[in-house]
């Protein structure tokens, strides 16, 4: 049976320079590495007002340099449509930022649900040695702003130090 709306996607180191913080360890990494991929039902046209869609993206264990796998992140370009996350696999942190600058991470693992509120930017990192998986549900009509993760990205980083993910905060990013 043929599902419309069924899409798929992937997402490529050689993708993802702008947020990795270490230039010179992306450039040694093989541009065809699968960082991450995305499932997504949409039973209606993107854009469509009133409507929901569905994904599930699996995100590989992996480092450039000290920084962990992530996805790029974004903000939706209708800002203030919401979404859920819920974690099935694995371990990570949801990297989180709202429009006055405010940073803050929560706990990614088996079972974790995830309230995104309107106006916050997110990003997903995986902390762990196996691929972390989570579903998603958010509004038809959303959209996506790419723009806010570039550059100096979300204003924070998750980095591996002895072997431990830490959540920091860059202190000169702009708000
Ligand atoms: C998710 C994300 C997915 C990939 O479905 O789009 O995890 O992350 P990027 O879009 O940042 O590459 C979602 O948040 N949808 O709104
Ligand atoms: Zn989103």
């Amino acid at each position: 049976m043929r599902v419309p709306g069924l899409r798929s996607s992937e997402k490529k180191l050689g993708q993802l320079k702008a947020v990795f913080h270490d230039k010179e360890a992306w450039q040694k990494m093989d541009p065809e590495t699968i960082v991450y991929q995305v499932w997504s039902w949409e039973p209606v046209p993107a854009g469509t007002e009133g409507g929901l869609f569905w994904g599930g993206t699996e995100i590989q264990p992996g480092c450039v340099g000290n920084e962990y796998f992530m996805t790029h992140g974004h903000r939706h370009a209708i800002v203030n449509r919401a979404e859920f996350y819920g974690t099935t696999v694995g371990q990570g942190k949801l990297v989180l930022r709202d429009e006055s600058g405010r940073v803050w991470s929560e706990e990614m693992k088996p079972g974790s649900l995830h309230y995104i509120p309107g106006r916050v930017a997110h990003r997903v990192v995986n902390t762990g040695g196996v691929p972390l998986r989570f579903v998603a549900c958010w509004p038809s009509d959303a959209g996506h702003d790419y723009e806010i993760a570039g550059g100096k990205g979300l204003g924070a980083r998750v980095l591996q130090r002895n072997g431990e993910p830490v959540f920091e905060i860059i202190p000169d990013a702009v708000a």
